[in-house]
């Protein structure tokens, strides 16, 4: 009779710590499998890239070269913008970027690399321009830019982008 009891305490016993483990293990197990599964945020990655600035193609861009110069002489604009150089003097004007006459104040740019593969990516018309041409450059790096007409080099202006 004793020895039944003891029987069923120890057989208790064994189900509440086989019970226990059991239950110890799937908590283990859960947390870490929930842990593991993190969430991967991509919301940044998944929109669409937009342009910096939608209405950036407007006149206000566009410095007018004359007799007397650059106008405007200062001319403030977003990075990404397109900024267009337009002789409407008599005279050739080739726009650069500062210090005469290397050209290498705006990052990447330099006289140097005229004629060469990067000439389209450099602050440098590269030429000078008649009368009603245009040279067009996009300005991707924030500062204070200044230029110079290489060929008229007392002659200049800012550009500031950010
Ligand atoms: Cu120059």
């Amino acid at each position: 009779m004793k020895s039944g009891v003891l029987i069923i305490i120890v057989v208790l016993a064994i189900i509440l710590f086989v019970g226990g483990f059991v239950l110890f293990g799937s908590f283990n197990s859960n947390s870490g499998s929930s842990s593991s599964s993190g969430i991967t945020p991509n919301s940044e990655n998944s929109e669409p890239s937009q342009p910096v600035n939608p209405d950036n193609s407007k006149e206000s861009n566009t410095i007018t070269i004359t007799s007397s110069g650059f106008s405007p002489s200062t001319l403030n604009v977003n990075i990404g913008d397109r900024v267009t150089f337009t002789n409407l003097g008599s005279s050739q004007s080739w726009p650069a970027s500062n210090i005469h006459p290397t050209h290498t104040v705006y990052p990447g740019s330099g006289i140097s690399k005229c004629g060469g593969a990067e000439e389209s990516n450099i602050f440098d018309a590269c030429r000078g321009l008649r009368q009603g041409e245009s040279y067009s450059f996009t300005f991707n790096e924030a500062g204070s830019w200044k230029y110079h007409d290489h060929l008229n080099p007392g002659s200049g202006g800012t550009i500031i982008v950010g």
